[in-house]
């Protein structure tokens, strides 16, 4: 079983990082995977840091990145992604909406020859929760309007919640310091030739702590990604 390696960007999330890393710590345990978990942290004002070296060293095989300049989730996932050695690398989010019985799903997806998995509220079996459905209808028709453009087979690429084989973000250049990261590795893997799978998943809108998502500075960065379509060379 090659080693896994769980990404987490957090920015304010200590209300939720210990229950995080404990279940995660708990699920790594129980599937008996070689897997680090790291957590990169932003200029939280909140104690994020310290909560999380706390749990770290109570739990061992937790990496924290502690970050003072680019701020934002799109940075923090590059960094932590190059800072990680895993041959598979899972990104969740710190504010716990990922369900991490996916994880295993994805991860056996990997094993089955996909280069990159998603884990999909909106296919048989995945679930949109409490998230609102504006937001949902939002997500939900970017993607389709993204399998559209660029021949995309998978419903749920304005997520982050993904797992991918090292080698895919060894080979694609991500420009994106922002949110927009999502669109913009789902589309660069796929333009690259990788193979894009998803399982469905649960999720589960923050419970506590702060929104750090516009939706009206984000709408324009989201749609800016279709520029991909005219451009042919995204691999490094
Ligand atoms: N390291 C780091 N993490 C960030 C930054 N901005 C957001 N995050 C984290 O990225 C994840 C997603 O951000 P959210 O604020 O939850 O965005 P969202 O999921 O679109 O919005 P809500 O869940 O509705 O609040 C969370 O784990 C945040 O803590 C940042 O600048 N740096
Ligand atoms: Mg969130």
């Amino acid at each position: 079983m090659p080693k896994v390696s769980i990404v987490i960007p957090a920015h304010n999330e200590a209300l939720n990082i210990p229950s995080l890393l404990e279940s995660l710590d708990s699920l790594r345990q129980r599937e008996h995977w070689d897997c680090e978990i790291v957590v990169v942290n932003d200029n939280s004002s909140d104690d994020t840091g310290s909560v999380a070296s706390g749990l770290a060293s109570k739990l061992g095989g937790v990496k924290i990145i502690t970050r003072v300049s680019d701020a934002g989730m799109g940075n923090a996932l590059k960094e932590g992604t190059s800072a990680s050695s895993g041959d598979i690398v899972i990104w969740t989010m710190g504010d716990k909406s990922d369900n991490p019985e996916t994880f295993p799903k994805m991860v056996a997806k990997i094993g089955e020859g996909y280069d990159m998995v998603f884990g999909s509220r909106y296919v048989k079996g995945g679930s949109r929760g409490d998230l609102s459905l504006h937001k949902a209808l939002l997500s939900r028709g970017y993607s389709l309007v993204a399998g559209l453009l660029f021949g995309l087979a998978v419903s749920d690429i304005t997520n982050a919640f993904r797992c991918f084989s090292r080698r895919v973000f060894d080979s694609v250049r991500l420009e994106s310091g922002d949110f927009a990261i999502s669109p913009e590795f789902a589309i660069k893997a796929h333009k690259a030739g990788f193979r894009l799978g998803e399982v469905p998943t649960g999720y589960t809108d923050r419970k506590e702590g702060r929104t750090t998502f516009k939706i009206v500075k984000m709408g324009p960065r989201y749609l800016s990604m279709f520029k991909f379509l005219f451009r042919r060379q995204n691999a490094r």
